[in-house]
């Protein structure tokens, strides 16, 4: 946690099949700083995690994050596990995540911030998949 000097936020997701649930996160945690870093979750995490494969590939999520205007950095997140260790690694002053995760990442509030953002309601990977899948 620095306390002079850019502020950095850092937050984390999967950003499969981006929507704009995934943008409005990424706009109100940049908001919150002067730095974005971005953990966008590995492939084989999320095999581990949800038990099957994005739609689109570590590298394609990676790209897609890149691009967008507010974000500062971007880096894979091989583990859930290793969140300290990015915090500390990017010198994060704010964690960002959305409500599904409220209460889940309070222990880091000894190192950095610790906000949780309303998700955006009725949007969601899985629905637009399902939605894709009905031809509907
Ligand atoms: N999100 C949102 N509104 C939605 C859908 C998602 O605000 N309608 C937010 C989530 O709350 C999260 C971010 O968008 O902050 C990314 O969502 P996911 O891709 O579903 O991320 P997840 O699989 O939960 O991965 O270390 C944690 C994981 O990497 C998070």
């Amino acid at each position: 946690m620095s306390t002079d000097g850019p502020r950095t936020v850092i937050t984390f997701g999967t950003f499969d099949v981006f929507h704009v649930g995934h943008l409005r996160v990424i706009e109100r945690a940049a908001a919150l700083g002067d730095r974005l870093v971005v953990g966008v979750s590995a492939d084989e995490l999320n095999l581990r995690k949800k038990g099957r494969e994005p739609v689109f590939s570590q590298r394609e999520r990676l790209e897609i994050v890149a691009a967008l205007k507010p974000v500062t950095e971007v880096f894979v997140e091989e583990s859930l596990e290793l969140k300290r260790h990015y915090i500390e690694h990017y010198g994060a002053d704010v964690l960002v995540m959305g409500d599904d995760w409220a209460g889940k990442f309070d222990e880091f509030g000894d190192i950095c911030e610790v906000v949780y953002l309303t998700r955006t309601p009725a949007i969601s990977t899985t629905a637009l998949i399902e939605k894709i899948s009905a031809g509907s």
